[in-house]
């Protein structure tokens, strides 16, 4: 961590990014260390493949992102990511490289690819923001409301309100010397969690109805098509924001839920979440994809029909 605060300190022009359909905690971990650099004089750019979430819409310094077609090459001395798991989940147009002769690589993910000039993985942080906050400490950067609010969001989407196994006492202390910061939970989780679009409510609807089951395999899973997102009104970002994957979780038996949607022709989302008996982090790596133990995703070509034969054969060889 030290190394990390050294190359940043060192470094005049950073560029950050967010990961690939941003979270509250690829967002608020990444605008918190821009912000603590902002401070101590740094240039900071924070580009991102994909639009901010309206969830997110109101967190500090959010009107300062940048798509990444706005970032030019050659600009910068270091490249600083948190929370990105690998480098095409920045979903930068070029190599990295082009932007910057130094990568620097901070992630909680387990299944971090270790991309980089300086790495820092600890699968056991709860959410990136623990590290941001930990190099936010060692820069020196006073945690104010505004940093604070970043962190705290990040830290509670990220451990689904201070619920999931990921949660540690350290998370909670954590916490706890953010709302002293000024914050109001209340306040932060209404803005977060309460904002939500009557879209995303009527794709909750369909996905319900599209409920399948197999006991023999404790799994559960949603399948939407992209017939479901037109007659609900909803985009892809809704079914993200509105969490539809956890409602299968919550079924008793229910070891894995699934859901698996169309994201265009050809190409299926599958989001997984485990209630930690299988490691799904595993089974997505299996099919190239990624993520935590309990949380993880993929990206499979071909249709729906496909998608679910590609996510039942990942189950039957278990
Ligand atoms: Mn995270």
């Amino acid at each position: 961590m030290k190394e990390i605060a050294n190359a940043l300190r060192s470094s005049r022009r950073i560029l950050m990014s967010l990961h690939r359909q941003p979270d509250g905690d690829s967002i608020g971990s990444t605008l918190a260390v821009a912000l603590g650099l902002r401070r101590l004089g740094c240039q900071v750019t924070v580009a991102t493949p994909d639009p901010v979430p309206h969830a997110y819409d109101f967190l500090p310094g959010v009107e300062t992102i940048v798509p990444w077609r706005d970032v030019a090459a050659a600009q910068y001395d270091l490249v600083a990511l948190y929370d990105c798991a690998d480098e095409r989940r920045t979903g930068a147009p070029l190599d990295l490289r082009e932007y910057a002769p130094k990568i620097l690589n901070v992630d909680h993910h387990a299944t971090n690819s270790r991309f980089g000039d300086i790495v820092f993985v600890d699968p056991l942080a709860a959410a990136s923001a623990e590290l941001a906050h930990r190099t936010l400490e060692l820069l020196g950067v006073t945690v104010d409301r505004d940093i604070a609010l970043l962190l705290y969001v990040g830290l509670e989407t990220d451990t689904g309100g201070f619920r999931y196994a990921s949660t540690t006492p350290e998370s909670h202390r954590l916490a706890a010397r953010l709302l002293d910061a000024g914050l109001d939970p209340g306040e932060v989780s209404e803005l977060v969690y309460e904002r939500q679009s009557v879209g995303g409510l009527r794709l909750l609807g369909l996905a319900l109805e599209s409920l399948r089951l197999r006991p023999d395999l404790s799994l559960a899973y949603f399948v939407l098509g992209d017939e479901d997102f037109t007659q609900a009104g909803a985009t892809a970002q809704d079914a993200e924001t509105i969490g539809i994957v956890d409602y299968a979780r919550r079924l008793e038996g229910v070891e894995v839920a699934a859901l698996l949607r169309s994201d265009g022709p050809g190409e299926v989302k599958l989001s997984l979440r485990s209630k930690g008996q299988v490691n799904v982090a595993e089974l997505a790596a299996r099919i190239g994809g990624g993520g935590h133990e309990r949380a993880a995703g993929a990206t499979i070509m071909g249709d729906l029909a496909q998608a679910e034969e590609v996510l039942l054969q990942l189950f039957t060889g278990l």
